[in-house]
């Protein structure tokens, strides 16, 4: 008996021989530095700007987003490490990408950057308030 992941694995390899498929097709790849300054611990995409096109966050001693195509680079915080596991997500569920991050430097120490799109100018609220929801007051309150 074998598992149904490995009768579907040798199906694959199977059909590629037979098909004449190759893994190794030749596909160059282009080498774009977008960033030789910064070390980047933390990788992530994501479409900060909106515009449709994904951009590079990265993180180390800094956490910058680079905006595609051009990679024009904006930093969003210094002064910490940031760890290598990143995450973009909306995670105050107005319709934007923010940005996680972990900072190294402090044990238990996990940051969120609100991303400051749209415009907040019809919205109003403190920011302890904007801490954990947006300041159109949607999102959760991340005390229990
Ligand atoms: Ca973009
Ligand atoms: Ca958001
Ligand atoms: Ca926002």
């Amino acid at each position: 008996m074998f598992p149904l992941w490995f009768l579907n694995l040798i199906l694959c390899i199977g059909l590629c021989v037979f098909s004449g498929f190759s893994f190794a097709q030749d596909v160059p790849l282009r080498r774009v530095e977008i960033d030789s300054a910064l070390d980047g611990d933390g990788k992530a995409l994501g479409d900060i700007d909106g515009d449709g096109l994904a951009d590079i966050i990265v993180a180390g001693e800094q956490l910058a987003w680079y905006r595609a195509p051009g990679w024009a680079k904006t930093i969003v915080a210094g002064g910490v490490d940031f760890g290598t596991e990143i995450q973009v997500g909306d995670i105050d569920n107005d319709g934007d990408l923010d940005i996680l991050a972990p900072d190294t430097l402090k044990k238990e120490n996990v940051l969120w950057f609100e991303n400051p799109r749209p415009p907040r100018a019809a919205c109003h609220g403190t920011v302890a308030e904007t801490r954990h929801r947006n300041s159109c007051g949607r999102g959760r309150s991340a005390s229990p």
